[in-house]
C-alpha cells in the first residue's frame, strides 16, 4: 500500500488525474527544494544532463533556462526520491503493477518564463517507447493563475491520442474545459500521459518550479536510456546545438 487513499486512486481512473496535498511534509520540501537549488547551479555540460533555454517574454533578448531533464544520475539525492521510494510506490498502485523511471525534468518558468500549449504528454514521441506513463508533478514553488499553474481537462484521458507532434488544436479542444490547478510547495498531481493540460506564461517577478517525474509500466520495459540518448540527437540541450541550425520545440 503506498500513501494513497481509495479517494485518490479513483479520481486518477475518473479524471485521468489526482491531486495529493501535501504529499511531501516540510521538513521532505525544504530538503527537494535544496536539491533543486543545487541542480540548478549546474554549469551547462555536454553529455551530460539536458539544460534547455527560451527567450524572455519580458526582456526581449534575455534567454531564460526554462527546463532540466535526466539529472537524476547526477544527484544522488534525486535517484533516491525517484526510485525504490514512497514515489515509486505511489506510481505503482496507480499503475496497479510495477512502474519504472522514464524521465525527470524540472520546469523552471522565470519571471517572462512561457507557458505550454495545452498536449498531451504521449504526442511528444513517448509511443515510441511505452503505450502509457504517469507523471507525478511535485510542486516546488507556490504555483497559481498569475505565475502558470498546471490547467488540465478531466475525464478525457480515455479517448486515445491526438494528433502526433502537435499540441491541441482548437477543434479538439471545443469539448474541453481547463481547470486551473493551484498548488503549494510539497503538493503532487499524479496525471495519465493521455490526459490533456497546459499552463498560462510567467508574467509575475518570482520564479516557479514544478518537477515532473514520469514512469512507465516496468512490463513494458526500462526505456530511459534509448529515450535521452533519441532526445539527445533529434531535440539536444542548447550547449550541443550546432550552430546556424534552427531547433523547434514541438509538443
Ligand atoms: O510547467 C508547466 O507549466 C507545464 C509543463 C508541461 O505541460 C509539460 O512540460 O509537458
Amino acid at each position: 500500500m503506498s500513501d494513497l487513499t481509495k479517494e485518490h486512486i479513483q479520481a486518477f481512473k475518473h479524471d485521468g488525474f489526482a491531486i495529493v496535498r501535501g504529499f511531501y511534509n516540510d521538513q521532505e520540501m525544504a530538503q527537494i527544494s535544496r536539491w533543486v537549488d543545487e541542480v540548478q547551479a549546474y554549469p551547462d555540460a555536454p553529455g551530460k544532463y539536458q539544460r534547455y533555454y527560451e527567450d524572455s517574454l519580458a526582456e526581449p533578448g534575455r534567454r531564460l533556462l526554462n527546463r532540466m531533464e535526466n539529472f537524476s544520475p547526477y544527484h544522488e539525492g534525486f535517484a533516491q526520491l525517484f526510485c525504490k521510494s514512497k514515489l515509486e510506490k505511489a506510481i505503482s498502485e496507480l499503475f496497479g503493477e510495477p512502474a519504472v523511471l522514464f524521465k525527470e525534468k524540472i520546469n523552471f518558468k522565470f519571471p517572462g518564463g512561457d507557458g505550454f500549449k495545452p498536449h498531451q504528454d504521449h504526442q511528444a514521441g513517448w509511443w515510441e517507447y511505452n503505450s502509457l506513463c504517469i507523471t507525478a508533478l511535485i510542486c516546488i514553488d507556490e504555483a497559481n493563475k498569475e505565475n502558470g499553474c498546471l490547467e488540465i481537462v478531466p475525464g478525457k484521458h480515455k479517448i486515445g491520442m491526438f494528433k502526433e507532434w502537435a499540441p491541441l488544436g482548437e477543434d479538439e479542444m471545443k469539448e474541453m474545459a481547463f481547470i486551473s490547478c493551484p498548488t503549494q510547495p510539497g503538493d503532487m498531481i499524479f496525471f495519465d500521459s493521455f490526459t490533456p493540460h497546459g499552463s498560462q506564461p510567467n508574467l509575475t517577478d518570482k520564479q516557479r518550479r514544478l518537477l515532473f517525474v514520469t514512469y512507465n509500466r516496468l512490463s513494458e520495459g526500462d526505456a530511459r536510456e534509448r529515450y535521452y540518448e533519441d532526445k539527445r540527437k533529434n531535440y539536444p540541450q542548447d550547449c550541443e546545438r550546432e550552430e546556424g541550425k534552427e531547433y523547434v520545440f514541438r509538443v
